[in-house]
């Protein structure tokens, strides 16, 4: 199978830990594909029309879409309820966590676009300001959130809140947010003796 990525995307970056850490990276291909709103790119909207990246294909041609969705298949196929609580309210802990880290992404994502796709006349500081303070309200429920912190097995979640904490020091890197919220340096300091968060690093902007 072959995964279209790019080695800056957060959301990629779930998706090659989580393949690292089910054994499963000898079996996917990376493939660089670029996604910027604004420019088309007629190749990859064939694979993805709304041309999100990353997207894995599998060897009979079906297309699997979303980070999240491609971590579920990959789960699977190592056995089932690894890195996603099979059942239980940890099932539904985690996938709800997991959705706020998602919405954390977006909206990070967002600002960065702000940045560097609006042109200058029409970007709208007030809704970049609003998108940020939804990325930094997220990080300030999960430096409280403890127990999501030290739970003992590794979750979609917890790699998840690696990304967004990798990707806020790739573009937002004066944010302070290992300042403002130790629990989460701490947490990530731990994430990164994992060989799996290490290799990933994005490389630098
Ligand atoms: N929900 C999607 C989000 C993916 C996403 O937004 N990826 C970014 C790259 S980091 C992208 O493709 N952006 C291009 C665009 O939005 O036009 C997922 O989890 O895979």
């Amino acid at each position: 199978m072959k995964l279209a990525f790019s080695p800056v995307s957060p959301f990629a970056r779930k998706v090659r830990i989580a393949a690292i850490e089910l054994g499963l990276i000898d079996k996917i291909e990376f493939v660089p594909a670029t996604a910027v709103p604004g420019q088309p790119n007629d190749e990859y909207s064939r694979i993805n029309p709304v041309k999100r990246l990353p997207a894995l294909i599998l060897d009979n041609g079906d297309v699997i879409l979303d980070s999240y969705v491609i971590v579920e298949y990959l789960d699977e196929l190592a056995g089932g309820g690894k890195l996603i609580p099979a059942s239980g309210a940890l099932k539904w802990r985690v996938k709800s966590d997991h959705s706020l880290l998602q919405g954390m992404l977006d909206s990070m994502l967002l600002c960065r676009y702000e940045k560097i796709a609006r042109p200058e006349p029409l970007r709208w500081q007030a809704w970049a300001d609003d998108h940020w303070n939804r990325a930094w309200s997220g990080m300030a429920r999960f430096e409280k959130q403890t127990e999501m912190l030290s739970r003992p097995s590794l979750d979609i979640a917890q790699i998840a809140l690696t990304c967004v904490l990798g990707y806020a020091d790739l573009r937002f890197a004066d944010c302070g947010w290992r300042k403002a919220y130790p629990k989460l340096d701490a947490f990530h300091e731990k994430m990164l003796t994992r060989p799996s968060v290490k290799v990933s690093l994005p490389p630098s902007a």
